[in-house]
This record gives structure tokens, C-alpha cells and sequence, in this order.
């Protein structure tokens, strides 16, 4: 590689790692509610963090794929030793836009927990929140993930 080429890289990287900090400082007083909820996309893999012990994050995804989904997975990865709560809430448009939620079961600091619900009509939509679970269970600088996986494709 040569020199000009390696700066080029070295550069590009330090860009890209600059503006992953920026959005997640940028991101701390986002998504606090319902209304301002992060749209995620399908198999996509969506990062934030709990930023101090009062914050939560909602995220939705909404099926405007014209279909029916046989049903959905969904699912928050916590960072290594934080332990972050996940709350379902879904919308079904079919039924009035009626509205049921469920705590999801945990599975500890750093732990996957994982939900699931059958079916997903259009115009549903999936609703994830995400908390802490202790008052110590919070860092601006250790993301979490959430993705919701709806199936068949
Ligand atoms: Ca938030
Ligand atoms: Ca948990």
C-alpha cells in the first residue's frame, strides 16, 4: 500500500470513529418516549446507550411492507456488564390500533433478551423500550443493540 494510500485509510477511519462518538453523545436525550421513538429497520442492527440511571430509549418498527408476517423476532443485546431491561409494546393496526405490552424476560448483564409475537399485519407496529435495570445499570459509553427479525421473508 502505498503512503498516500495508508494516510487515505488512516484519515478515513479516524472520520468514520469520530462520527459513531458524535452520534451517540448526540443521541443521549433522544427516543424518551413513544412519539420520538427510532424508526429501526428490519434485520438491521441499531445501536444507542443508557446514558444516566433515568433514561430509556424506545425504538419502533412499523410494517408498511403491504403483508402479513407469520410473526416476529425481536431482541436487546446489553453491553458486557450492564443489564438493561426490554418492554414489548404492539400495535395492531387491524384491531383499532389495539395496544398490548409485556415485559420480556431478563437474562442478566451482558445478557440477549429475546422476544417474540405472532403474527405482524400491516400497519402493526413494535414497539421496544429499553431501561435500565438497576440505578448502576447505565454507560454514555458502552452501546447496546436491539434488531427485530420478522419472518418469512
Ligand atoms: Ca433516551
Ligand atoms: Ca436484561
Amino acid at each position: 500500500m502505498s503512503k498516500i494510500r495508508k494516510l487515505l485509510v488512516a484519515s478515513l477511519l479516524t472520520v468514520s470513529m469520530f462520527a459513531t462518538t458524535q452520534s451517540a453523545l448526540a443521541a443521549d436525550n433522544e427516543a424518551n418516549s413513544m412519539e420520538t421513538a427510532i424508526p429501526l429497520v428490519p434485520f438491521g442492527t441499531n445501536y444507542h446507550t443508557i446514558y444516566d440511571s433515568t433514561d430509556i430509549d424506545w425504538f419502533v418498527w412499523e410494517n408498511t411492507s403491504g403483508k402479513t408476517y407469520d410473526g416476529a423476532f425481536f431482541e436487546l443485546n446489553c453491553p458486557p456488564g450492564y443489564n438493561y431491561d426490554l418492554y414489548f409494546i404492539k400495535y395492531i393496526a387491524s384491531i383499532n390500533y389495539t395496544t398490548s405490552g409485556i415485559a420480556i424476560g431478563d437474562n442478566g448483564p451482558g445478557g440477549t433478551d429475546i422476544g417474540h409475537t405472532t403474527p405482524v399485519g400491516p400497519g402493526d407496529k413494535l414497539y421496544l423500550v429499553v431501561s435500565p435495570r438497576t440505578p448502576f445499570d447505565f454507560s454514555p459509553n458502552h452501546q447496546f443493540s436491539v434488531k427485530v427479525t420478522p419472518y418469512p421473508l
